[in-house]
């Protein structure tokens, strides 16, 4: 395979996982780095040897010599940019949130469908190795039609260190970490119809709320729910792992905390253990997410090179960062909403 050559914007917090992950990937390598904070810029450049460094990232498209960008900057400079891609002519991966809203990222869907260039969005965590075990379980048909789920993330690690927007936004767990939720929600059981959700804020001193409750009526007609927390206290911290309950036909999974696969069906009951891979740059307990970094970029490169659709395109996203928009509007109003009317 020929080396595709990557251009990355926003050298932040996440990035220094984009970036080792590009460092992994199999045909393809990041040639230039863009950021408007100087010292972020010299910090990622120096430690990853990137020579060519912008602080605008026009100037880094006019320059051009790249295939593809990859944008992990955070959320009110996306649309922008990947309409700057899209006129460049540029495939783009975006990081989530995707956009502020569900119009903006219609927008962007369109001006890269109307450029002829792929769209991504960085929704890595379907691509974790535990939610991979349970889609192949799934598959398999170890309980047969699933009837019901529950997609838990509680938790009360301080994630507001590391990422201190987080705790300034109005709008916080559903838009940063639901969002990846939901997005499991879709991929495990289907394309959602209606929704309802509640919301609370417990920590006085954030902004945006960090408990969410949303029950998903699936279109095969499934019910779920979605809960995630950032106030959840516990003896052993689960973060950052995604719990899953499953009840099929034929009987259950359960993905537990500590990685561990549980199925139930006419067979008896196995149990696997279902853990990411430590990765030489890894730490825990983010190794779980670090992996799934790897896995999301080797997936756009090898879709690029097919020109075959992206798990996460744009479009896909569209339909789980609806559901980020139905959650809010379902809480402010206590209503249902009927989340085929938002597409
Ligand atoms: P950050 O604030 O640490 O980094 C963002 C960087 O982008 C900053 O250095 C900033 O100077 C730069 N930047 C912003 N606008 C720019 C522009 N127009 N041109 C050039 N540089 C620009 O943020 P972060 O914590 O690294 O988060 C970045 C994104 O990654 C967010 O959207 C966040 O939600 C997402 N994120 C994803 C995951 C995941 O697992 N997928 C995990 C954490 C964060
Ligand atoms: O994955 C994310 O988007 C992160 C975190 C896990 C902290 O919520 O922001």
């Amino acid at each position: 395979m020929t080396g595709l050559k990557g251009a990355l914007i926003g050298c932040g917090f996440f990035a220094i996982n984009q970036m080792h992950g590009w460092n992994d990937v199999e045909g393809a390598e990041i040639v230039a780095i863009c950021d408007r904070d100087p010292e972020r810029l010299k910090l990622v450049g120096d430690q990853f040897g990137i020579e060519r460094r912008y602080s605008n990232a026009e100037a880094m498209f006019a320059d051009g010599g790249f295939d593809f960008v990859d944008i992990a900057t955070t959320v009110q400079s996306h649309r922008a940019l990947v309409e700057m891609a899209a006129r460049n002519k540029v495939p783009a991966i975006c990081q989530k949130p995707f956009a502020k809203t569900l119009s903006d990222a219609k927008a962007m869907v369109e001006a890269c469908r109307a450029a002829g260039v792929a769209l991504m969005v960085h929704e890595n965590f379907r691509w974790q190795t535990p939610i991979q075990a349970v889609r192949k379980a799934l598959d398999a048909g170890a309980i047969g039609t699933p009837f019901w789920g529950r997609f838990s993330f509680r938790s009360g690690y301080d994630v507001f260190s590391g990422q201190p927007y987080l705790a300034e936004g109005e709008r916080f767990i559903i838009e940063d970490l639901g969002i990846h939720t939901l997005d499991i929600a879709r991929y495990i059981l289907g394309d959602v119809s209606s929704l309802t959700a509640r919301t609370k804020r417990v920590n006085p001193r954030i902004k945006g709320e960090d408990v969410a409750t949303i029950l998903l009526d699936h279109e095969n007609g499934a019910t779920s729910v979605v809960d995630v927390s950032y106030a959840t206290k516990l003896s052993k911290e689960p973060f950052p792992e995604t719990l899953i309950e499953l009840d099929g036909s034929e009987g259950t999974i359960r993905l537990t905390q500590g990685y561990g696969l549980e199925i139930t069906n006419g067979k008896g009951t196995t149990v696997m253990d279902v853990s990411p891979k430590l990765l030489s740059w890894a730490s825990r307990p983010w190794h779980n997410i670090q992996e799934s970094v790897f896995a999301i970029e080797q997936h756009w490169v090898e879709q690029l090179k097919r020109g075959a659709e992206h798990s996460t395109s744009g479009a896909d996203n569209l339909k789980t960062f609806a559901l980020v928009e139905a959650a809010y509007d379902s809480a402010a109003r206590g209503q249902t909403i009927d989340v085929r009317a938002l597409l």
